[in-house]
């Protein structure tokens, strides 16, 4: 109840930050995107992770400001870094189920690109694959976002609900492996089996894939073997704020 009141002035009082995970080539290691990802600098709790207050946001419904927020600045960073001679890639962003059924995203989504300038290639929304239950629904929202040039990425791809006919009917662009298959994928079997195959699978239907949550060398070298495209994880970098993020990886900048 405490957490939800302060969530509430949260954004009013900028306590909201963005860090950026950037994401690489495997072999030529050069960075082929970004991912923003929200904290809340708490002014007594410090910084908080979007685990504890996302899920509030969502039942409380502050979730749509708080998302319009997250998209606005990380469009608006992602376009500053362009002008001034960052690399041109794009930014990815977290959608929650809320915000992605809302009513009026593809409008709105229009909007913050407008005022931020920010090109609708550069924009990358990564989504679950249990918000395309309602099958229905998501084509639609799909289907629009797609047509105005935004790209979608399935997140935690594999761990979700999700029936393999969602990807052939879908304008969907990438698959993000979930981290749970990569941790142990030196030595257990079935994660091997089941990474190569979505691998295997996302090329087969035209799709990039990501594997996130690459730690080691071992975890990258099974990666670059079984001709994962995009990789992302600590082994890295890890999530940092947009400063550091410049000073480690933009250069010259
Ligand atoms: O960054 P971290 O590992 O703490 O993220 C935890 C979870 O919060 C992840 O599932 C991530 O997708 C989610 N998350 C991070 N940033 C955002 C955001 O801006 N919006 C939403 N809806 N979820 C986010
Ligand atoms: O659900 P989503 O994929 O959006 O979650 C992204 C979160 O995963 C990031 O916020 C980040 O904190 C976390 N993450 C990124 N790379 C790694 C990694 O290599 N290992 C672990 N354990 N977590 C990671
Ligand atoms: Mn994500
Ligand atoms: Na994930």
């Amino acid at each position: 109840i405490e957490l939800e009141s302060d969530l509430r002035k949260a954004v009013q009082r900028q306590e909201l930050e963005l860090y950026y995970q950037p994401q690489f080539q495997t072999g030529s290691y050069s960075m082929i995107g970004i991912e923003a990802l929200v904290r809340w600098r708490h002014p007594t709790k410090g910084l908080l992770s979007p685990g504890v207050f996302i899920p509030i946001a969502e039942e409380t419904g502050l979730i749509y400001e708080i998302g319009t927020w997250t998209l606005h600045e990380a469009c608006r960073q992602m376009k500053e870094w362009h002008l001034a001679g960052g690399p041109l890639i794009p930014v990815s962003v977290n959608l929650s189920s809320r915000q992605f059924h809302q009513s009026n995203l593809v409008a709105y989504i229009r909007e913050i690109l407008q005022e931020t300038g920010l090109e609708p290639q550069y924009l990358e929304l990564e989504i679950t694959e249990s918000m395309m239950m309602d099958a229905a629904v998501s084509a639609e929202i799909l289907r629009e976002l797609d047509e105005f040039g935004v790209k979608i990425s399935l997140d935690d791809f594999g761990t979700g609900y999700s029936s393999l006919s969602y990807l052939k009917q879908f304008p969907i662009h990438k698959l993000k492996i979930d981290r749970s298959f990569i941790s142990d994928i030196t030595r257990n079997a079935s994660d091997q089996a089941i990474v190569a195959t979505i691998i295997s699978m996302a090329k087969h239907l035209n799709m990039e894939v990501i594997a996130e949550g690459i730690e080691t060398k071992g975890q990258l070298d099974f990666l670059t073997e079984n001709s994962c495209q995009e990789i992302q994880g600590y082994y890295f970098s890890r999530p940092l704020p947009a400063q550091e993020v410049e000073a480690a990886f933009f250069t010259p900048y």
